[in-house]
């Protein structure tokens, strides 16, 4: 519970308790934090804190639908490591939000949602905008809470060290009407740091350990966890010491290369059914920030031991997996611990491993004659540096990325793959932009998903920074077309449109590129990457390549 983190933590900046509207304190208690931004739409209740951001700092960025504000939020959340904060008003503006924020519940990232709260006497009475948010966020957050005028140093300080501890994620705090404008004393607290992991027990150590000598083909799979705690020099040095083989989940991308000679794959995505035949040889698997959020355990992983390096407890069906050792605590430490252990011999066929991987890459390489999605990534991964940082969408095009993408350092390819939901590239990249302003930044959507959140590039436009969106314009829902036809039956309901449709010069500002061969593609992304503001290109593609690549076998 929130009442068990110590109002210590975030000494006092500011010695002597301030009188101020609590509108002030909240804005100067955020940029403490190190919070530049707050993505919301805003209210008439929220003007008193717009006001109170008047220097900019943190700024209020405007976004077309709340749920973009959560998006984006949860990628400054990821990529800064401290809360990304967003806002929306009461009743439809919270629905929006609630959108954004199930993403940093379920991706994993430190995040603040404010929205306005109606007064408590007014909850369950039938009232204009009325519903309780509190009830509404508490599926979609860690924590959710009604901000009390009382002791407003401890709540928030308590929020911000809970958002940011193991396993990081959404804290929803309802801001009563009216609020702002009253005034609270209390002091500025200084940065908050995110509460110490404690170090796993020696006896689960040693039993890891035991575990990892006595098997023959030990395998190291990686999941997101290891992104956020930064765990990729460690994993690299086990898989080489040992010579074993590595898989990753797909938003652990970027933790090692996709050339390396360890190097298997990514579950789940992709030709998924190739790199199944080296998890099903494990005869242990080492589980390393492994998040089942992404990919459950069961869901790919032959009957065999499982050791579980983690923060948090193994979730997995204990009936069908028996032998299973959670190692529980800072990562890093057990990592070290293995690292310890002297040179060992173990089975596994490197060569072959190498067969497969580069049997996997052959089949990414475009057919002559077809512009379709893989064209497009073979492209845009010449021409992105890289320092370059890719988002994208959730559809057909989010399994071709997860494995056929090579990825230059962690957080270079940002996808939803806890929440996966439709909508996420686009205010991703705005996130990561404003997050990461050196890096280029691309993101990757279906039409579909582009369609969800066209009304965006406006957003994109007033910050006005070099983002370039590449729109794979197939007309279809493609990734729900393919499970139609695997069922044999296709229905209605997929179809986004008969034919291509026009494109415009601009889509609220933002110029349009179009490209239908890999030559314009080309050109187009050249001129895209050059230009100082946001551009859209898109991309005429025939979507034939996924139904070879996509939906194969996990096990
Ligand atoms: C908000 C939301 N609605 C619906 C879905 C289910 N869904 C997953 S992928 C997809 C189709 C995406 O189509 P598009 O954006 O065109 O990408 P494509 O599959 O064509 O690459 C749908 C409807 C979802 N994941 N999220
Ligand atoms: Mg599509």
């Amino acid at each position: 519970m929130i009442n068990s983190y110590d109002s210590s933590n975030g000494k006092k900046l500011e010695d002597m308790d301030q009188e101020m509207t609590f509108a002030q304190y909240l804005t100067k208690f955020l940029k403490a934090q190190g919070v530049k931004y707050i993505f919301g739409v805003p209210s008439g209740d929220w003007l008193s804190y717009m006001e109170a951001m008047e220097d900019g700092d943190p700024e209020f960025v405007l976004v077309a639908n709340e749920a973009t504000g959560g998006f984006m939020a949860t990628v400054y959340g990821w990529l800064t490591g401290n809360p990304g904060v967003c806002y929306g008003t009461t009743g439809p503006g919270a629905t929006n939000l609630s959108t954004g924020v199930g993403s940093a519940l379920l991706d994993r990232a430190p995040l603040i949602a404010l929205t306005t709260e109606p007064p408590a006497e007014m909850v369950g009475r039938i009232t204009q905008m009325v519903i309780d948010h509190q009830t509404l966020f508490k599926p979609v957050t860690k924590h959710t809470f009604s901000m009390q005028m009382n002791n407003v140093e401890k709540q928030l300080i308590d929020a911000v060290a809970l958002a940011k501890a193991e396993v990081p994620g959404p804290i929803h705090i309802g801001l009563p009407q009216g609020m702002g404008d009253m005034n609270v004393t209390a002091a500025i607290p200084s940065f908050i740091e995110r509460e110490a992991i404690s170090s796993p027990s020696d006896e689960a150590i040693s039993h890891m350990k035991e575990q990892f000598i006595s098997s023959k083909k030990p395998l190291l799979a990686v999941g997101l966890t290891s992104i956020r705690l930064g765990l990729g020099d460690l994993i690299v040095k086990i898989a080489e010491k040992f010579d074993i083989p590595v898989v990753l989940t797909p938003m652990a991308k970027g933790l090692i290369d996709e050339d390396h000679r360890c190097y298997a794959g990514v579950l789940f995505h992709a030709l998924s059914d190739i790199v199944a035949i080296t998890n099903m040889q494990a005869d242990l698997v080492v589980g390393i920030g492994y998040d089942p959020v992404e990919f459950n355990y069961e869901s790919w992983m032959p009957e065999v031991p499982l050791v579980h390096i983690d923060t948090t407890a193994c979730d997995i069906d204990k009936q069908v997996y028996t032998q299973i050792l959670d190692v529980l605590g800072e990562p890093k430490v057990a990592l070290e611990a293995l690292l310890t252990l002297d040179a060992l011999s173990f089975d596994w066929d490197m060569q072959a491993l190498q067969t497969r991987r580069e049997d996997m890459f052959s089949r990414f390489e475009p057919k002559p004659g077809v512009f379709g999605p893989l064209s497009v990534l073979k492209i845009l991964r010449e021409i992105l540096p890289d320092d370059g940082i890719l988002t994208c969408d959730v559809g057909a095009h989010t399994h071709l990325i997860g494995q056929a993408w090579k990825t230059k350092h962690p957080y270079g390819q940002l996808m939803s793959n806890g929440w996966s939901s439709m909508g996420f590239g686009i205010p991703a990249a705005m996130g990561a932009k404003l997050a990461r302003p050196e890096a280029p930044v691309v993101c990757i959507t279906g039409d579909g998903g582009y369609m969800m959140m066209a009304g965006e590039m406006a957003t994109a436009k007033r910050i006005g920074k070099n983002i370039v969106f590449i729109v794979l314009s197939d007309t279809k829902l493609e990734l729900i077309k393919l499970k139609q036809l695997k069922r044999g039956k296709v229905t209605e309901g997929t179809d986004l449109s008969t034919e291509q449709p026009q494109i415009p010069e601009y889509m609220f500002g933002v110029p349009v590129l179009p490209a239908d061969s890999t030559e314009s593609l080309k050109s187009a992304l050249t001129e895209a990457f050059a230009s100082d503001g946001p551009v859209i290109v898109q991309a005429i593609i025939d979507p034939t390549e996924y139904e070879d690549l996509i939906l194969r076998k996990h096990k």
